[in-house]
């Protein structure tokens, strides 16, 4: 094979190595849904859920990217009703909702993640 020919044959497989890597590490960064915030959960122990604070729109649908950093959470804004259920870690839980009313929502782990379960929380915080 010529320089050329092994060039070109090298681009081809990069190219088709390349692709799917760059996609699924995209897909799997949480970047993928646009408009979305995310919400990395985390043990108290760990530093508990980061951002701590998530800032909300009254009346405009909200997007929450939902992971987990070390081991299974769950997420419950008991005042808003919702519950995105059981949050792994290295998965993505999306959750879509419209706050109504303005306030400061707090939301809790509602998994027994680790000795200092209890304090795992964080706060939604919706604005006009
Ligand atoms: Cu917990």
């Amino acid at each position: 094979m010529k320089v050329p020919e092994m060039i070109g044959t090298l681009l081809v497989v990069l190219v088709l190595i390349a692709t799917p890597a760059v996609v699924l590490a995209y897909q799997a960064s949480g970047a993928a849904d646009e408009g979305c915030q995310v919400i990395i959960m985390r043990t108290y122990e760990e530093g508990n859920p980061t951002p701590n604070e998530t800032y909300l729109k009254i009346n405009q649908p909200a997007c929450l990217r939902i992971t987990s950093y070390d081991v299974t959470h769950g997420f419950v804004i008991s005042d808003m009703g919702i519950d995105a259920g059981e949050i792994h870690a290295g998965k993505w839980t999306k959750l879509e909702f419209t706050p109504k009313e303005t306030g400061t929502f707090s939301y809790v782990c509602s998994i027994q993640c680790s000795p200092m379960h209890s304090k795992v929380r964080g706060k939604i915080i919706v604005t006009d």
